[in-house]
């Protein structure tokens, strides 16, 4: 459609058309019929139960997630990756990437940077293009799991807990330099996940590795600026296959609290063993204060990094529901959590997927704020099982889409991000402004 009309020469100098708010309300005002129905039957239906109709639409409006930089480019596995062209080649091309999702879903106004894929060669330009798009720096990722190019030491039996101290000593310095780059765009926190362990019985001593992790995290710690958290990342196996020296919530947490009271334990949904009880561990580690840090994606096996609600949408709900409540009854503190998208689309375009992983997580948000949390309590009370159930997937099943929508165009965003995006043909606009070959950084 936009080709057709021959409206631009380049789409450089209309990219800002993109993400201008009256275009995005142009489009919006199409469907608002249709929208404005489906809205008023629910906050009819949600009014009736009580709910807060504006209280709900600013609290969803406040969820922000943040995208990391390397969601930006094609995904794949070690097998082989399928590029759909048109990828960022820069960090200002991913910039701008995140803030046409922003301007579109107004939920993702945070980047997580990796470094070394994405050093910003000019912290303080970088820092002005984010803010032009709406854009804050969320924690800065680390990198210990491959060596650098002309790097003499190597990781190839661990970083931080290897038995080499110059070997850890080169992983504490690259984490304190990641703190220091983050520190100059703004950022307040940093991710450690490791890929540190072993793959074959005997290989390590796993006591004394989990022992040189923590005193290599406790020397980085000690580089935190003071209003600075550290989260801890942990995962169960992969690519270690018989022991990772951070394998569980339990393990992080101890880490975490040997360390001090500005590191934090980080949950991504795909480090887990199957069937774990996820939730638990949410309302465990926020029981605590120590819930740091969340990474967003789905899985059927493994780390599969699907997109958010792909597969497992009960799941994400029971989580939320949990992170929900913590927040309420919040008695040790647990700081509001950085929120990530974590997840490698595969086959499909990375920011069609993002803008469906950003509606799956604000959905799933939104069933957990309509959950009657009084009577879910009265019913535990009363050890009546069936009601508690009832009462969870009574929320879970409301069609809450309309509310989600509506918190969406009243910030700016369009009612549906992604048939703009289709409709705009924005894929094929950013090959002929970057071409089919272009790859971007990241694994
Ligand atoms: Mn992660």
């Amino acid at each position: 459609m936009f080709a057709a009309t021959g409206a631009y020469v380049s789409f450089k100098t209309t990219f800002i058309m993109y993400l201008d708010q009256d275009r995005i309300k142009k489009y919006n005002l199409k469907i608002l019929d249709q929208h404005q129905k489906d809205f008023d039957y629910l906050s009819n239906r949600l009014q009736n139960k009580g709910l807060d109709i504006p209280l709900l639409l600013h609290q969803l409006q406040e969820l922000q997630i943040a995208v990391p930089s390397w969601a930006l480019g094609a995904g794949g596995t070690r097998f082989g990756r399928f590029s759909m062209g048109g990828e960022p080649a820069s960090l200002q091309d991913k910039i701008n990437d995140v803030g046409l999702i922003h301007s579109l879903t107004q939920s993702a106004g945070a980047i997580s940077l990796h470094i070394p894929w994405d050093v910003p060669k000019n912290p303080e330009e970088i820092k002005q293009l984010a803010a032009k798009r709406g854009l804050i720096f969320d924690a800065v990722n680390s990198n210990t799991f491959q060596d650098q190019a002309r790097q003499e030491l190597s990781y190839k039996f661990g970083s931080l807990c290897h038995t080499s101290k110059e070997v850890r000593d080169l992983a504490v310095q690259h984490n304190k330099e990641v703190i220091d780059i983050g520190e100059a765009l703004g950022s307040k926190s940093i991710t450690v996940w490791l890929a540190d362990g072993s793959n074959f019985p005997g290989q390590q001593n796993m006591r004394m590795a989990l022992h040189r992790t923590l005193e290599s995290l406790q020397e980085i710690y000690a580089h935190l600026p003071s209003d600075w958290k550290m989260f801890i990342e942990y995962k169960p196996y992969e690519p270690n296959f018989y022991s990772t020296v951070i394998q569980d919530w339990g393990t992080s947490h101890l880490l975490a609290t040997e360390c001090g009271e500005q590191a934090f334990c980080l949950v991504d949904l795909g480090h887990h063993l199957p069937n774990t009880n996820i939730e638990q561990i949410v309302a465990t580690l926020m029981w605590r204060g120590r819930l740091g840090g969340f990474h967003f994606n789905d899985s059927k096996f493994g780390d599969d990094d699907l997109t958010v609600g792909a597969i497992k949408p009960y799941q994400l709900f029971l989580i939320f529901n949990e992170l929900v409540y913590g927040m309420n009854n919040n008695l040790s503190n647990n700081p509001a959590p950085a929120w990530m998208i974590d997840a490698s689309h595969n086959v499909k375009d990375p920011l069609e997927d993002l803008i469906q992983s950003l509606e799956a997580i604000r959905l799933a948000y939104a069933q957990a704020l309509i959950v009657d949390q009084s009577k879910l309590e009265e019913a535990r009370n009363k050890n009546d099982v069936v009601l508690a159930q009832e009462i969870l997937q009574d929320a879970f099943r409301t069609d809450l889409r309309p509310l989600v929508r509506e918190a969406r165009r009243q910030s700016g965003g369009a009612i549906h991000p992604l048939e703009i995006y289709r409709t705009l043909e924005i894929r094929q606009a950013l090959i002929e402004e970057r071409g089919m070959d272009v790859q971007s950084t990241g694994l």
